[in-house]
C-alpha cells in the first residue's frame, strides 16, 4: 500500500541507543541493521517539515529492572552513559524531541507514553498519526504501539525499521500480530510516496 505523507504526521523512534545495538548491554540481534533505514524515515519527515520524536530509555544507576536489584534486565541505557546515549549512526534532527522515559528507580516503563508527556506533545501539535520505528519490536515499541492506539493516534508501523529481542523465539512475530490486529497499518521504505 502507497502511503503520502500529510500535515499531522510525525515520526516516532523508539530507544535507538548504544546499549539495544549489539555489542551494548542488552543489545538487541540485528538492532545496528536498522539505524540507515530510519535515517531515510529521518530524511523523509524533515524534507517534509514534519516533526521527529525520540525516545529513550533512561534510567538510574541503581534501577528497578535491573538484575542487581531484582528486575530482568541486565544494567542498562543509565543515564548519562554511553550506553544510554542515541546511536552515533542515527542522524537525528537538530530540532527532534527527546522523550525520557522510565527515569525514576522504582518503576520501569516500555511506552514512550508512559508518564513522559509525549501524548500532550502530540496532541499539541495536532499529530494525528504517528510512524513508529526503532527498539525493541517485543518490549517497547509493542508498548509504544499500544499506548498510542488506546490514546486514539493512527498509527503506521515501520516494519523495516523494527527489531526485536525474541527472549522467546517468535515474539516480535506475536508483537507485530498483536499491532496489526489493534489497527496498526505496516509499511515499508518502498511503499511511502517519495
Ligand atoms: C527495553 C527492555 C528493557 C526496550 C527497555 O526499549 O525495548 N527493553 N528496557
Ligand atoms: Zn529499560
Amino acid at each position: 500500500m502507497k502511503i503520502s505523507l500529510y500535515d499531522n504526521d510525525a515520526l516516532l523512534i523508539v530507544d535507538v541507543q548504544n546499549d539495544f545495538l549489539p555489542g551494548g548491554n542488552l543489545g538487541v540481534p540485528e538492532g545496528d541493521q536498522i539505524v540507515p533505514v530510519i535515517n531515510s524515515y529521518i530524511s523523509l519527515f524533515t524534507n517534509a517539515k514534519l516533526h521527529v520524536f525520540a525516545s529513550r530509555d533512561y534510567h538510574p544507576a541503581d534501577h528497578c529492572s535491573f538484575a542487581e536489584q531484582g528486575g530482568s534486565w541486565p544494567s542498562h541505557c543509565v543515564a548519562g552513559t554511553r550506553g544510554a546515549d542515541f546511536a552515533a549512526g542515527l542522524n537525528l534532527p537538530e530540532d527532534v524531541s527527546i522523550i525520557s522515559k522510565a527515569t525514576e528507580q522504582d518503576r520501569d516503563a516500555y511506552s514512550a507514553l508512559e508518564a513522559t508527556g509525549l501524548n500532550n506533545e502530540l496532541k499539541q501539535q495536532q499529530v494525528k498519526r504517528v510512524f513508529v520505528c526503532g527498539l525493541a519490536t517485543d518490549y517497547c515499541v509493542l508498548a509504544s504501539v499500544r499506548g498510542l492506539l488506546q490514546a486514539d493516534f493512527e498509527v503506521i508501523l515501520l516494519v523495516d525499521a523494527i527489531k526485536g529481542v525474541n527472549l522467546t523465539p517468535g515474539d516480535s512475530d506475536k508483537a507485530i500480530k498483536e499491532m496489526l490486529a489493534k489497527g496498526a497499518v505496516k509499511l515499508t521504505l518502498e511503499e511511502l510516496e517519495k
